[in-house]
């Protein structure tokens, strides 16, 4: 059996393997893997938790949206909890991006614990990055959109960790968006 520290260095491994040529949307083309690596450590770091399963959901929760993994291979390399989780943020890429987004709102509260903490905590960096840069080709307007997009889910996930709800509260009242 391996320990904790070295099951985890395998899934962050894991997940900068296969984000290995995505960047993020902001001017700099931040590599991808800071985004879940960044909502593993809000989780551990400001959400007290402790849950490996929840830590690595984290850093692979955008591998099946976003690069060439199945869910098969996730629950055979890291478990059927671990896939589990992944599988309920992963949107169905099959349906149009309004319809993506409106069952991301519908869908959340219905989620488990540990699938409603991974959600919180993206949005939260998701948030916070819209905050620190806007996206390229991104309107002042499509970003006020998204937070008011975002807070209908987070309505959706509350009851689940006071600190990253704390966060998002504040976030939402600085754009005049009602949680
Ligand atoms: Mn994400």
């Amino acid at each position: 059996m391996s320990s904790e520290a070295v099951i985890l260095l395998e899934t962050v491994n894991f997940a900068a393997e296969k984000h290995r040529n995505q960047r993020r949307k902001d001017a700099e083309q931040t590599p991808y893997i800071n985004h879940p690596i960044g909502v593993a450590r809000i989780l551990s770091h400001e959400g007290g938790i402790t849950d490996i399963e929840v830590l690595q959901a984290a850093l692979l929760h955008d591998t099946v949206e976003d690069t060439d993994t199945s869910i098969g291979e996730l629950q055979a390399i890291f478990g059927q909890t671990v896939a589990r989780i992944v599988q309920e943020v992963t949107d169905d890429k099959a349906l149009p991006k309004h319809e993506r987004k409106r069952q991301q709102v519908e869908h959340a509260p219905h989620a488990s614990h540990q699938a409603k903490l991974v959600k919180l905590a993206d949005k939260l960096y998701n948030l916070r990055d819209l905050n620190r840069c806007t996206p390229t080709g991104w309107s002042a307007e499509r970003v006020q959109e998204y937070f008011v997009w975002a807070a209908q889910v987070v309505r959706g996930l509350r009851g689940t960790n006071p600190a990253l709800e704390r966060h998002l509260e504040e976030l939402f009242k600085q754009r005049g968006v009602e949680l």
